[in-house]
């Protein structure tokens, strides 16, 4: 018997991040979360029991920022990581999310030989990537990047949740370094865990239910999920308005074009009275307003009453089969670009060596204008934006 969940989703993190997101989703709603680390150190933090850890080998401790360090870690454990998974990756699993914080050398180098390994398992895999800090360094953008462009081309991922760490950072300016990390992970955990949880309920009004739920989370590409409190109009102009700004700032990144969804979740949730506030037809003209913007994607809708006291009335929303947010990835490129090119100028032999023994193989052969051609070339398709 399934608890106040649709799907039973067993979340693996990768590295430090990767491992903190996956241990939030366990802490706060009981999943079965992993950690896979290159670092002993940080284990020594760890909110993921002793048994659900598992330690990758690199010689040193963690993968400094080095992508091949991450890749082989995995690649080189592979066996180990397999009899591992297997302990957890039950019959009763029905999806796979793996979490990572994108630019480290573990979760990012390491992500693409995981995935490769977790495929012989059989079950739908998805993957929560972040997107760092706009104070973080060249290197950690770049390595993020390069994966972000990796993970989205394997058709097979489904969905690539993109949580960009600046925006939420831009949100909450007022936390403390301390906090912030675990305030960012429990915003991401609820976020995805609330459609998991209401889909598995009847609403008297419209259940978003366990298929469309599921039909969301397969439509390939980019995700991007969002929470936000609508204010209380009753003008429906405004209320479509008001939803369609809560439902933007509310998302956990931007950048993306909502025109390329293929399928929308909304869920609308609020107490009674919340509710009852607004018109059946106000609601339809709102609602009609987001079919517009995902133009042509299918919007699976869902309307939950709580019995909560107060007049909020939150709306969650799940974009999928987006493509790469190609704003936001242009900004990080045109910054990367600008570092590298000052380390290049260095030519300081550290900086060198840095430079060539932090790219895979692969990622050397492309280089970084042929990512940047790739981005424009997307541009340059691009129709208006949400
Ligand atoms: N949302 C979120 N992002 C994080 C967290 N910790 C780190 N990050 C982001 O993830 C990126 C990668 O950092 P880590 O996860 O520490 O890297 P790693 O995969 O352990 O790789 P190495 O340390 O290089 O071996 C950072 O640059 C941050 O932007 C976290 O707890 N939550
Ligand atoms: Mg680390």
């Amino acid at each position: 018997m399934r608890k106040n969940r649709s799907l039973n989703i067993l979340f693996v993190g990768a590295g430090q991040g990767g491992s903190r997101q996956a241990a939030e989703f366990g802490n706060l709603y009981d999943y079965v979360s992993l950690s896979m680390n290159t670092a002993e150190v940080d284990e020594l933090h760890s909110q993921i029991g002793l048994r659900r850890r598992l330690h990758l080998d690199t010689g040193i401790d963690g993968a400094g920022k080095n992508l091949q360090l991450g890749e082989s870690a995995v690649k080189k454990n592979r066996k180990k990581i397999i009899d591992f998974l297997k302990l957890y990756v039950t019959p009763e699993i029905d999806y796979i999310i793996v979490c990572v914080g994108g630019g480290g050398g573990t979760g990012s180098g390491g992500l693409i030989p995981l995935i490769e390994i977790l495929k012989d398992f059989g079950k739908p895999i998805g993957v929560i990537y972040t997107l760092p800090l706009k104070s973080e360094d060249t290197i950690t953008h770049r390595n993020c990047l390069f994966i972000l462009k990796k993970v989205f081309e394997d058709n097979e991922v489904s969905p690539l949740v993109i949580v960009d760490n600046a925006k939420i950072a831009l949100k909450y300016p007022n936390l403390s370094a301390m906090d912030r990390w675990s305030h960012v992970n429990q915003y991401i955990a609820r976020g995805f865990h609330i459609f998991n949880m209401l889909t598995s309920y009847a609403s008297e009004i419209h259940s978003l239910d366990m298929a469309d739920y599921e039909m969301i989370l397969r439509a390939g590409g980019c995700m991007a999920l969002g929470e936000a409190v609508v204010p209380r109009i009753t003008e429906p102009e405004i209320l479509a308005e008001k939803m369609r700004d809560s439902i933007s700032s509310g998302l956990l990144a931007d950048g993306f074009d909502l025109a390329t969804t293929k399928r929308a979740g909304i869920i609308l949730r609020g107490s009674t009275k919340a509710l009852r506030s607004i018109k059946a037809a106000d609601m339809d003209y709102a609602l009609d307003h987001i079919r517009e913007i995902v133009r042509g994607g299918t919007v699976y809708r869902g309307i939950y009453p709580t019995d909560s006291r107060d007049d909020e009335l939150f709306i969650y929303s799940m974009f999928g089969g987006l493509d790469l947010p190609m704003k936001r990835i242009q900004t990080m490129m045109e910054s990367t670009k600008e570092g590298l090119e000052s380390l290049q100028k260095k030519k300081s032999r550290d900086v060198v060596f840095d430079l060539e023994t932090n790219l895979d193989s692969s990622i050397a052969d492309e280089g970084i204008d042929p990512l940047l051609k790739f981005i424009r070339d997307k541009i340059s398709g691009e129709e208006d934006e949400f």
